[in-house]
């Protein structure tokens, strides 16, 4: 328990956290509920679905299906995104990198610019410390609570998250809705977005389709995080390994030649240990490749992935990997420090992140 607290305390850099898999089971129940109410949905038929724990790949991409009808209008994609950045802080996350897929929803009148409305209207909304997402809006990258302190990282307070978007290509969709996704990153650069991400069910269609949206991203100045490997689909990994992108998401089945072909790289990983052992992409934790990266100090951050959907926080992935690698309170800190520097986030707040991080590391004793 006491470590536990530690791991909270510990000030933390998250940068692979879907929106939409990291909701509250209490908030889905209660839209469920909802929902169920208004006979557009039968509650208990989805119950047992959100409260399930062991899930395979395509059943939590069955999930993302009903908690996507679920969370599907305006208000709703506003407080979900409220509640995320709010728990992220609560556990002393210092920088979130939130990504999510803009939706196109006729039927309630959502068109993908009005959904990324809602998301920062969610980030204005967030009021239990203060929030810089990045808005150039005058007055708005402050939300009015300065001087209030809620949280201590380990020993400092601390007052503020520094909160960055991803906007996520989902595989199922076309180029032209992938270029439309594109174009909005663009579009909302001053309210805080800062790459593109392709995510979706990896057994579905073809990451190559999404490419020209991708070159185009880049060219335009955005960062790009692919999600890659998370099954074994050899020619696809070494196409997006050449494509250089700025980090890839899980890489979990890399044969013996991409492996070598990305430490030769060294993009950056976002390892996600929860749900790569709870969606059985990686058989068991003594066998994830977590600890070759880390011993060959190649650029890794550990990350959550759907801290709603895995029943997990960055702090228990910070336990899970402090215990099964056998790494003490000191390394933690490093790896939390170092993702700072695989963030996307501009040069002036990733200084300030530094201090921060200098700061807190000056107060601190590691008696592991
Ligand atoms: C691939 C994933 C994912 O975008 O609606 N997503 N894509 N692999 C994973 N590992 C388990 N976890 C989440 O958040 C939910 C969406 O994120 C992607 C899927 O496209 C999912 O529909 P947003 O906020």
């Amino acid at each position: 328990m006491e470590m536990m607290d530690w791991w909270e305390s510990m000030p933390k850099v998250e940068l692979h956290a879907h929106l939409n898999g990291s909701v509250r089971n209490s908030t889905l129940l209660e839209l469920a509920k909802d929902l169920g109410e208004k006979g557009i949905i039968v509650f208990s038929e989805v119950e047992h679905v959100i409260l399930k724990n062991d899930r395979s790949l395509t059943e939590v991409f069955k999930l993302f299906d009903l908690i996507h009808i679920l969370t599907t209008d305006h208000a709703t994609v506003t407080r979900i995104t409220k509640e995320v950045v709010e728990d992220f802080a609560a556990e002393n996350v210092v920088y979130l990198e939130l990504r999510t897929t803009p939706k196109r929803n006729d039927s309630r009148g959502m068109s993908k610019r009005s959904y990324m409305e809602a998301v920062i209207e969610g980030l204005r909304k967030v009021d239990v410390l203060d929030i810089d997402f990045g808005s150039t809006e005058v007055g708005l990258e402050e939300n009015g609570k300065s001087g209030q302190m809620i949280d201590d990282c380990v020993g400092i307070s601390r007052t503020k998250i520094y909160v960055r978007l991803l906007l996520s290509i989902d595989r199922r969709e076309t180029l032209a809705a992938a270029m439309e996704t594109v174009k909005l990153a663009l579009e909302m650069k001053d309210l805080g977005v800062v790459g593109i991400d392709l995510s979706g069910n990896p057994k579905v269609g073809e990451w190559i389709t999404f490419l020209p949206a991708l070159r185009f991203a880049r060219e335009q100045g955005l960062r790009v995080t692919l999600h890659c490997g998370e099954v074994p689909n050899q020619e696809e990994i070494h196409a997006m390994l050449d494509f250089l992108p700025e980090r890839i998401g899980h890489a979990c089945c890399l044969e013996e030649d991409a492996w070598r072909k990305l430490k030769i790289s060294k993009i950056p990983v976002e390892i996600c240990l929860t749900s790569n052992i709870r969606t059985n992409t990686i058989s068991s934790i003594d066998v994830h490749h977590f600890a070759d990266l880390y011993n060959t100090n190649h650029p890794l951050i550990l990350c959550t992935d759907d801290t709603g959907v895995f029943s997990t926080s960055l702090s228990k992935e910070y336990a899970i990997a402090a215990t099964a690698f056998g790494l003490g309170k000191k390394e933690m800190f490093q790896l939390a420090r170092t993702a700072v520097g695989y963030s996307f986030v501009e040069e002036q707040v990733a200084s300030k992140l530094k201090d921060l991080f200098d700061l807190v590391e000056k107060s601190l004793a590691y008696n592991d």
